[in-house]
């Protein structure tokens, strides 16, 4: 049987051996999200950049620039951290660079996995599904906030292990995210009204991103990591 683990935050990614496995990388809040809604509305491909400058780098190139520090959007760039910037006509098509504090952070420092794929609730089913197929071992990556444990991706980490009961459970990380997702999937959005980065978002429009963030199998694809840029693997 396959196995799957959960790696809580980047920084104890030197716990975890990714070669030859599968990593799912996750930042519900918000940048995970933002990728499946975006190539999920059209958007040709994402490329992940650790900086700024890189990013930035890039536009000559004919990228959109997005992305955010802090949760705000990065001056002079064209989109900031939202899904909603992300389903825009204005992008559809187009390739866009991404910097972010967390996301674009742990997709880099997850790359010695054998092959890098984008989760979201938003692609909840049908990332297990394609993961179910492959039937090789998982470790899902949670983002997290500058090192620290975030209850978001916990919660999609849970309700993907859930999703994959036939998977051998490496150790007690997976046990508990499950259990975290059990007491929450009723209400995930008033689950998160507590949590610190919905308190860090606030200055957003009444909760709006947060609520769009939760909502289960609202696409259909599976993003993946393919020669540096992220596009649709199905
Ligand atoms: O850290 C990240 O990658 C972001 O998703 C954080 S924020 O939700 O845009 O603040």
């Amino acid at each position: 049987m396959p196995k799957i683990d959960v790696c809580f935050s980047p920084n104890l990614l030197d716990l975890y051996d990714l070669q030859g496995k599968t990593a799912v990388i996750v930042d519900i809040l918000r940048a995970t999200s933002c990728m499946v809604a975006g190539l999920g509305s059209g958007v040709s491909s994402i490329l992940p950049v650790a900086t700024l400058e890189e990013c930035k780098a890039l536009e000559i190139k004919g990228y959109i620039c997005a992305g955010e520090r802090n949760g705000h959007r990065v001056e002079g760039f064209a989109l900031g951290n939202s899904p909603f910037d992300y389903m825009s006509e204005a992008v559809k098509g187009k390739r866009i660079a991404m910097t972010t504090t967390n996301g674009t952070q742990a997709l880099v420092m997850s790359s010695s996995a054998s092959q890098l794929l984008i989760g979201a609730f938003l692609n909840l089913s049908v990332l297990a599904t394609y993961i179910k197929q492959q039937a090789n071992d998982v470790v899902i990556v949670c983002a997290g906030w500058k090192g620290k444990f975030c209850v978001e991706d916990a919660l999609f980490a849970g309700a993907l292990a859930a999703q994959l009961p036939t998977f051998d459970i490496e150790d007690d990380s997976t046990l508990a995210a499950r259990s975290l997702y059990e007491s929450a999937q009723t209400n995930l959005y008033e689950y998160l009204l507590e949590s610190a980065h919905y308190k860090r978002l606030s200055h957003l429009e009444s909760g709006k991103d947060v609520r769009f963030c939760v909502e289960i199998d609202k696409f259909e694809l599976v993003p993946i990591l393919v020669g540096g840029e992220i596009i649709r693997a199905i």
